[in-house]
């Protein structure tokens, strides 16, 4: 940390007004439904406030990962300025991204503190509703501290009102952790896949630490003293923690349960339970001897087990290691350095605020709407739960056509309401005009397990063949809300029922997307 003087970590430090009172109540807080009541359903994935304190719900409304409703109106980005890794684990190849948070098989360019710098206001200057700054690879960015900590110290100068946000493997975190806090670093991810260094042994080959290379159960043992050791760090200091944890069939996907205890009683916020993508062709040691990811119905069971021990994020999109725009659009080719350099910045603070502002009247008139209909559910009384796919853009709204979406969302219904629980990557059913029947198939695999799916628009065929395949295609509600949509169709579906009109049966298990996705090229 050559780079970093302590005057400027305290003079970061000093900034924040009512940092400490803030963290102390974070650190309070110690994970979601701990709070008494119903804490847990407020945190992360809940669409408000909730029981947490104003001072957190401050930090997370606008984070489109630590809070779901947010997802579909605030922009995350990355910067790709750390490198290198001082673990390996069996999932990454690193010719690749650090597939802790990315996709494998995406590559990113690397950039220097200064480039990052200009390509955060640039981004900003394009695309408003970009709240949040994220450091995540290639590689670690805590195996590389001069040059992360640097970026955060341009950005912090230059771009005040941009939330900063780090995710590391955990090895070095609490070497860091007061030059974290130092840095006004609000959010902080550590991926932690075990707890039983006899499971770690066979996810993680070998760690480097303090110049020593470490095999085997003697390297997992280190790695998770070290994760924990940080977390508890960290949430003493009131900063928000996601834990991530990715789930590797027959090796800790029934570990995690006990993961998810230990985190949350470490204080925790958020768990993302993140499926294992193995494709033989990343090159991956888990790709090549065969080890397969979870089916969408496996993922979701894991993560609704461990909801009741604390809040899940579900949203997560595995992002590349240079990720622009809201989680599900990719718009990253929009900004390589060679654009970047030849961009004219106008960081215009005030037009940012203002568009922010329009973007909480649209969110304030989402939430009213799905009160609004969910009164309507009121006394319907059924045991019926069913997941629909939804096409959408953003803003919480069905405005995307069916073919031209790469990626559908997935919301549970009950009488109870509208649920987000998930998210399927397609590949694009419509190619430049005409419709891909190779793609429809693998669309209806990754949504096999819906009812229904909602969109702006569809074709003909492709809306026949979701109909063969039990799956109603809904294109009443174009562009309007989400959930006020679903709960309206669900309402419907249930009288059907009742009057026999149609019967109700349960759906099979879907797939989830192996290959990675990269941005088009503009
Ligand atoms: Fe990036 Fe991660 Fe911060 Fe978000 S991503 S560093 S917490 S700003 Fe978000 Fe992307 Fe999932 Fe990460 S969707 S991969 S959880
Ligand atoms: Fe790869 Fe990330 Fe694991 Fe390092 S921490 S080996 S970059 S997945």
């Amino acid at each position: 940390m050559e780079n970093i003087t302590e005057p400027q970590v305290a003079e970061a430090a000093e900034t924040s007004a009512s940092m400490d009172d803030i963290m102390q109540k974070v650190a309070e807080h110690k994970g979601c439904g701990t709070s008494g009541g119903s804490g847990k359903a407020s945190c992360g994935s809940g669409a408000g406030q909730g029981d947490l304190p104003t001072e957190i719900w401050e930090k997370v409304k606008n984070h489109p990962c630590y809070s779901e409703e947010a997802h579909h109106h605030y922009a995350r980005m990355h910067v790709a300025v750390a490198p290198a890794c001082n673990i390996q684990c069996n999932y990454c190849n690193r010719k690749y991204d650090c597939a802790n948070e990315s996709r494998p098989g995406v590559v990113s360019e690397k950039l220097t503190p200064e480039q990052a710098s200009k390509k955060v206001l640039a981004v900003a200057s394009t695309i408003p509703q970009m709240t949040v700054l994220g450091i995540a690879g290639p590689g670690d960015p805590l195996a590389n501290p001069e040059k992360t900590f640097k970026t955060f110290e341009l950005i912090a100068k230059t771009a005040p009102d941009i939330k900063l946000c780090l995710s590391t493997n955990g090895l070095a975190l609490p070497d860091h952790v007061d030059t974290i806090a130092g840095f006004n670093v609000d959010h902080v991810t550590i991926t932690i896949n075990m707890v039983d260094p006899e499971i770690g042994a066979k996810i993680y080959p070998w760690v480097f630490w303090k110049h020593k290379r470490y095999t085997g159960v003697e390297a997992a043992k280190l790695l998770t003293d070290r994760q924990l050791q940080g977390l508890e760090m960290l949430t003493e200091r009131g900063i928000l923690c996601k834990v991530n944890s990715v789930m590797i069939p027959g090796i800790n996907d029934k570990h995690l349960v006990e993961v998810n205890k230990a985190v949350k009683s470490r204080g925790a916020f958020l768990h993302n339970i993140m499926p294992l993508i193995s494709s033989p062709e990343h090159g991956t040691v888990f790709g090549l001897n065969g080890q397969r990811g979870p089916s969408a119905q496996e993922l979701k069971a894991l993560q609704d087990e461990c909801e009741g021990e604390m809040n899940m994020m579900r949203h997560c999109r595995q992002c590349r290691a240079d990720a622009v725009g809201l989680l599900g659009e990719d718009r990253s080719a929009e900004f390589t350095t060679d654009k970047i350099m030849a961009m004219e910045v106008n960081y215009d603070l005030d037009s940012r605020k203002a568009y922010q502002a329009k973007v909480e009247e649209e969110r304030v008139a989402k939430v009213a709407a799905k009160a609004e209909e969910l009164e309507s559910l009121a006394g319907e009384a059924s045991n019926i739960k069913l997941l629909v796919a939804v096409a959408t853009k953003g803003s919480g709204l069905i405005n995307e056509h069916f073919g031209h979406a790469k990626e559908f969302q997935v919301y549970e219904l009950t009488t109870g309401g509208a649920k987000f629980v998930g998210h399927r990557r397609v590949d694009l059913y419509c190619q430049g005009g005409y419709g891909d029947e190779d793609s429809l198939e693998t669309v209806i695999r990754a949504i096999n397990d819906c009812h229904a799916v909602f969109v702006a628009k569809i074709g003909g065929c492709p809306k026949a063949d979701l109909q063969r395949a039990g799956i109603d295609p809904v294109d009443q509600f174009a562009h309007e809300f989400i959930e006020k949509s679903a709960i309206a169709w669900f309402k419907d579906y249930l009288g059907k029922v009742k009057s026999g009109e149609i019967e109700h049966v349960e759906r099979g298990d879907a797939e989830i997307r192996q290959g990675a996705l990269t941005a088009e090229v503009a």
